[in-house]
């Protein structure tokens, strides 16, 4: 029976090998932290605000192979050309750095944090210049076939910390600790790659799920938002005009996972000693803007598990193969 275990196990391995591209990797790239701002500690938290994403988006991106000489992609990151970036299936780039007075979100709510979503503009081919080519269109959709209207798609993008900030690095970001009178390292993060993932005017998808007043319209924030009018229709989420409607209102509301009342890490601001974790209203604000996020999108059964009948039928066939391959050789 050894071989039937055996196979059994080769079985489990290649069901979770499948699974491998089922959610997204995000990868940091700290070539531009010139200054070695980003220490073990503070690399480490950056891990974990990564995780915040890796463990609810489940998109099936398309990889991005770039070949010298051949088709390629260059990016642009911190001024910087990258020539023939390659991107895995399912993997975000992320160029990180450090440069004094880092400022975003508007005039009054400024943050010491800046992240790009890497845009179209940035992708050129190194020989193959038709936009519409295969190549050509694998790389600014990987795959999302509703690119750029109903949407997202990016190869990555940059993220910006404000160097003369005095930061606190959380190796466990779990739980909370008192850090007054310095920014949270894992919060900024966040924010930062709120706008890599798409709160950005790089992203077409953003802005057509802005209504006319300068709020967030899409249909599953709505519903978590659950804040009804008069007449009991649900209100799309304010967004902050100080912040070029890429942020909501200072001080709007969503909700953790176990239930308690965070400002979601959408709303433009973050003070020093402040904590924010994503709340289920970010999440479906990310799933309005095209990202496949468990809870607001149903995930797909990848892999395909046997159900228990399958195994007996599986077995009970074993089991028949190995009687004829007995039946056989007592013959011979
Ligand atoms: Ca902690
Ligand atoms: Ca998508």
């Amino acid at each position: 029976m050894n071989h039937i275990r055996n196979l059994t196990l080769g079985l489990a391995l290649g069901a979770s090998m499948g699974s491998a591209h089922a959610f997204i990797n995000i990868t940091y790239d700290y070539r531009f932290d010139t200054t070695g701002f980003f220490t073990d500690e503070r690399k480490a938290t950056l891990e974990q605000a990564a995780q915040a994403f890796e463990s609810r988006i489940f998109d099936d991106l398309t990889a991005i192979v770039s070949t010298p000489g051949g088709n390629g992609i260059n990016a642009n990151a911190f001024n910087t050309q990258i020539s023939n970036l390659s991107v895995a299936a399912g993997e975000l780039v992320i160029f990180v750095g450090a440069t004094p007075h880092v400022s975003s979100e508007g005039r009054n709510t400024s943050v010491p944090v800046a992240g790009q979503m890497a845009g179209f503009n940035g992708l050129t081919s190194t020989s193959d210049q038709t936009i519409n080519s295969p190549y050509m269109v694998n790389a600014r959709e990987r795959g999302q076939t509703g690119w750029p209207d109903s949407d997202v798609s990016t190869w990555g993008g940059q993220i910006q910390f404000d160097s003369t900030k005095s930061w606190y690095a959380d190796t466990d970001a779990s739980t909370v600790e008192s850090f007054a009178g310095q920014y949270d390292l894992y919060s900024a993060t966040l924010k930062g790659l709120l706008s890599v993932f798409g709160a950005d005017q790089n992203n077409d998808g953003w802005a057509n799920k802005l209504s006319g007043q300068g709020a967030f319209n899409g249909a599953k924030a709505k519903a978590e938002y659950n804040v009804v009018n008069s007449r009991g229709i649900l209100q799309a989420i304010p967004t902050d005009d100080d912040a070029g409607n890429l942020r909501m209102r200072p001080g709007i509301q969503g909700k953790l996972a176990d239930g308690t009342l965070q400002t979601l890490v959408f709303s433009s601001g973050l003070a020093m000693g402040e904590r924010r974790y994503m709340t289920e209203l970010d999440y479906a604000m990310l799933d309005d803007m095209g990202w496949d996020v468990s809870g607001f999108t149903e995930m797909p059964v990848t892999p395909p598990v046997p159900e228990p009948q399958a195994w007996l039928l599986l077995a009970a066939g074993l089991g028949l193969i190995a009687h004829r391959a007995r039946a056989r050789s007592t013959l011979s």
